[in-house]
């Protein structure tokens, strides 16, 4: 039974077993690279653009780097051990660009950095996970950006390309489940836009965004193509996109706030699957945007349709969201003439907040946004790759170490959101996995370490040692059928 409040439904959501999932149903962790790996300057890695680029202690709140991270580059056994004991079925990680090709050109390979990912596919197969490979979480080799430009180069297609096809070549004989790019609306808009993410703002804040998503776009369907063209017939695998969705609720049911709603979802997701799905970027953002908005040429159109085996979501939170007159600058938020709002209309919050500012905690939204994707591109297989919530680490200091890792409210969180998922299957929703964000606390990129999204906690000044938190526990239950003991 659905309930409603303040007229929004809350999506029949309520408690949720590994039953209401089929048996091949995934459920995995995901991490990336820059956020786990550590040893910046081991085994032949070049320099990425988060590795110059938190060495500006400006742009890191805690003045800290991923130099060393949580050293998953040495520990990597540990935690896949940890994540089997658990009782995962998949492990989502993402491979450093600069640890093959240490400055990005795609002609030496750099044999460490293969041994590297070779050692820890064979691993995860050995402890019966199946790994899911990100081509690129944001960790672009420096090399790429001071001679091309980075995302902002129309030769930056060619480049990622031959980086895929080495990955394809070495891996995809156990790899069989790819994803090339990591959500690119945040590099486009945090990395080439508002500056908070590497690069760092680059010349012209309002046209670089869009030259950046486009060519993310255009060589997501280059190592599409690649794989197809030479990889596919033998390996068999799959290849997605991953991009990151906000559930966006109309704050009212007054025409402009419904229309501003779907604008919303345009500027988010239409942005990426769009152009894969139907050919082009969404009408609304071509009339707003005008020459701002690169143009496909035909052959790029063919290239990106229908350039996915699967989509995969990152989703966490939601908002309301209304219509506003804004001077319609070219600018990202601003041309899209809508507020996000955190409270319902009648003034309540939309759900409890997390440790991040963006972050509310609203189950039904990942039901509704996964029902929204399927309806808007035609049922596509669909991988939740990241879900999950934070704490604030300077409150957890002040606990004893025992109670850092009593976080009951992300146990509350992944029930209720992972029920959502199982309610989105019922709807029709074709869900194959999911993955909780992250397996362990990590570098929260511009935030550093002073937010904790791990099922595992890491303790930062005891050697990083790692503690499994209640909701790594609870998975493991929940994981194993077995009813739930919080
Ligand atoms: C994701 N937002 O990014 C990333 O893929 C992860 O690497 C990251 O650690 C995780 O979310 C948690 O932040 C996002 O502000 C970061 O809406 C911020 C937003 C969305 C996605």
């Amino acid at each position: 039974m659905e309930n409603v409040r303040n007229g929004v439904s809350d999506g029949g959501i309520k408690d949720v077993s590994r039953s209401d999932f089929p048996n091949d149903f995934v459920f995995g962790v995901a991490t990336s690279a820059y956020q786990i790996e550590g040893a910046r300057r081991e085994g032949g890695k070049g320099d990425s653009i988060w590795d110059v680029f938190s060495e500006n202690k400006d742009n890191i709140v805690d003045k800290s780097t991923g130099d060393v991270a949580v050293d998953h580059y040495h520990r990597y056994k540990e935690d896949i051990e940890l994540m089997a004991k658990l009782g995962f079925g998949a492990y989502r990680f993402s491979i450093s660009w600069a640890r093959i090709f240490p400055d990005g050109l795609g002609t030496k390979i750099n044999e460490e950095g293969v041994t590297f990912y070779n050692n820890l596919i064979n691993f995860m197969l050995e402890k019966g996970l199946q790994p899911f490979a990100t081509l690129y979480h944001w960790d672009l080799p420096y090399n790429l950006h001071t001679t091309i430009g980075g995302w902002l180069s129309d030769k930056i297609a060619d480049y990622f390309a031959l980086y895929a096809e080495a990955c394809f070549a070495n891996f995809g004989d156990r790899v069989k489940h790819w994803i090339t790019i990591n959500e690119p609306l945040q590099t486009s808009v945090n990395g080439y836009g508002a500056g908070i993410f590497a690069p760092g703002k680059c010349t012209d804040a309002i046209k670089d965004p869009f030259l950046a998503a486009h060519h993310q776009l255009l060589a997501h369907a280059a190592a599409y193509k690649v794989y197809k063209e030479k990889f596919k017939a033998t390996q068999a695998g799959e290849v997605g996109l991953v991009v990151d969705c906000e559930w966006a609720e109309a704050f009212s049911d007054k025409p402009d706030d419904v229309i501003a709603t779907a604008r919303r979802f345009d500027f988010h997701v239409g942005w990426y699957l769009d152009p894969i799905f139907f050919g082009d970027y969404p009408e609304t953002m071509r009339k707003r945007l005008g020459d701002h908005l690169p143009n496909f040429s035909e052959r790029d159109r063919e290239n990106l349709r229908n350039s996915v085996d699967f989509v995969g979501l990152n989703h966490y939170t939601s908002r309301f969201i209304s219509h506003v007159e804004t001077p319609r600058e070219i600018h990202f938020y601003q041309v899209q003439e809508m507020k996000r709002n955190e409270i319902y209309p009648s003034g309540e919050a939309i759900g409890d907040r997390a440790a991040s500012e963006w972050l509310f905690i609203v189950p039904w939204g990942l039901r509704k946004t996964l029902n929204h994707i399927s309806k808007q591109y035609n049922h596509p297989k669909i991988y939740v790759t990241e879900n999950g919530m934070d704490e604030e680490d300077s409150e957890l200091e002040k606990l004893e170490l025992h109670e850092r890792l009593n976080d009951t409210k992300r146990v509350g969180y992944f029930k209720g959101y992972i029920a959502a998922v199982a309610q989105a299957i019922k709807d029709g929703a074709d869900v194959r996995g999911y993955f909780a964000w992250s397996f362990l606390d990590n570098f929260e990129w511009a935030q550093g370490y002073t937010k904790r999204f791990g099922l595992v906690y890491v303790d930062y000044k005891n050697g990083l040692t790692r503690h499994p938190k209640a909701s790594a526990i609870w998975f493991s239950h929940f994981l194993k059928g077995e009813g739930s003991v919080y």
